[in-house]
């Protein structure tokens, strides 16, 4: 079966249709071997009702939001944003040269100088310059994922060119509204290359003024927020309104200052969904879940379920030596989320842009969902883990099983069975 085909298979199974013998092991036949599967989900009712209930994109009202200052920056009242410039009329960006350090640039765009970029010249350089991506927002610290978001923006590049940049410069400093109190500011910074070039397929920093087709809303850190792929989110911040050119070499992170690891990539890792708190002896059911990938990619999800009162393997600190089988890794969805029309995906930067569909399969930095059919032998307590392998064979949560640079410890989830 060739890719093209495979992937519409996949599609089909998505949506519930019936289909011919295992079209999830032809995908997987490509060395990256990306997809096992353990059941046919198209043949299985269970299965399937729990597969028709997960939702790709989190609708943008249903984001997590971190609350930080005081007052809550994410609870300002509407009327009071356009007074601190927190509305896409009064928006402004001040980009200027760090006053502590040698950068040198020919055009700061600052209120002083009369210059500061507008909302207006974002939406003017959005003509040309739009991109979309998909993107998880996922916190260094948080159990669960924040949101998987479709993401536009404009290439900040294209915006920090305008300020004619000439040397000296190794980093940017960005800043966030602060309650106009110098202790709330919460701030991020990430080196000049990154900003200015990627590796093809990489996705680039951007000002990002929409989520899932839609304005940002001050919530969720509009009307712009700077958006770094590839990182924790702590690094996208929110309500942006200030960046530096810096020759400082150091991060200068609100999180790194808070022992966080920001330089570290997004970790691969399982997380559950939707494990019943009881089930019946004897009779199947469903566990989901999704899987956040990072650079290492994603092999392989599994889960592992047992009696709640037997031991864990000793000297086995990541349990490894679990009995763990193969979830099934789900195809891209027909329907992307309830917040596009149609539930049709417009088109993104990690598409092909002749045939609609995904250059790869599962999304670097993205998520996918998965799912299994489990059953409980017999009447008692149990335990449900799940946990990743990546590309290289890995099983989370190495190769970097430390906190502080994403949490991707193996989660554990009980339930009963009963008559
Ligand atoms: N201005 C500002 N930006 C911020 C933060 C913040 O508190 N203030 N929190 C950061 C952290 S730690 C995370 S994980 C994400 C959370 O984004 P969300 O609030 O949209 O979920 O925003 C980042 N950007
Ligand atoms: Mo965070």
């Amino acid at each position: 079966m060739t890719r093209g085909k495979a992937l519409q298979t996949m599609g089909a199974i998505a949506a519930g249709i019936p289909f011919i013998e295992s079209a999830l092991h032809n995908i997987n036949s490509s060395e990256t071997g990306t997809i096992h599967n353990a059941m046919n989900i198209s043949d299985d009712t269970v299965l399937k009702k729990a597969v028709s209930e997960l939702e790709y994109l989190t609708p943008a009202d249903k984001f997590f939001v971190q609350r930080r200052g005081n007052p809550v920056l994410t609870e300002i009242p509407e009327e009071k944003l356009a007074a601190i410039g927190l509305t896409r009329d009064t928006w402004k960006l001040e980009i200027s040269a760090d006053p502590a350090s040698n950068s040198e640039i020919g055009n700061p765009m600052t209120s002083e100088h009369g210059n500061p970029f507008t909302w207006n010249d974002l939406m003017k350089l959005s003509e040309t310059k739009a991109v979309r991506y998909l993107h998880v927002l996922s916190c260094t610290n948080a159990k669960k994922l924040y949101g998987m978001g479709l993401w536009e923006g404009v290439p900040l590049r294209d915006v920090l060119w305008k300020t004619g940049p000439k040397q000296n410069i190794r980093r940017i400093y960005y800043y966030g509204y602060h309650n106009d109190d110098a202790s709330q500011i919460f701030y991020g910074s990430v080196h000049i290359s990154r900003v200015l070039e990627e590796a093809p397929g990489e996705l680039p920093i951007i000002l990002c003024y929409k989520l899932n087709g839609k304005y940002i809303s001050h919530a969720n850190g509009g009307p712009v927020r700077l958006f770094v792929p590839g990182y924790y989110s702590n690094r996208s911040v929110k309500w942006l309104q200030r960046i530096m050119f810096t020759n400082s070499f150091h991060a200068n992170d609100t999180y790194a200052e808070g022992n966080n690891d920001v330089e570290g990539p997004l970790k691969t890792t399982a997380k559950f969904i939707k494990v019943p708190e009881k089930v019946k002896t004897g009779e199947s059911f469903a566990v989901t879940g999704l899987a956040q990938i990072g650079p290492s990619g994603l092999k392989k999800v599994q889960y592992w379920m047992k009696p709640a009162d037997q031991s864990l393997p000793e000297n086995d600190p990541y349990l490894a030596n679990g009995k763990w089988q193969d979830a099934d890794i789900l195809p891209p969805p027909e329907n992307w989320g309830s917040d596009l029309p149609g539930g049709i995906l417009p088109s993104v930067i990690q598409f092909d842009p002749k045939t609609g569909k995904p250059l790869t399969w599962p999304l670097t930095n993205a998520i996918v969902h998965w799912a299994a059919l489990c059953k409980a032998g017999s009447a008692g307590e149990y335990e449900i883990r799940c946990r990743t392998i990546d590309l290289n064979g890995i099983a989370q949560p190495m190769p970097r099983p430390f906190g502080r640079s994403g949490t991707n410890m193996i989660e554990t989830v009980r339930l009963t069975a009963g008559l």
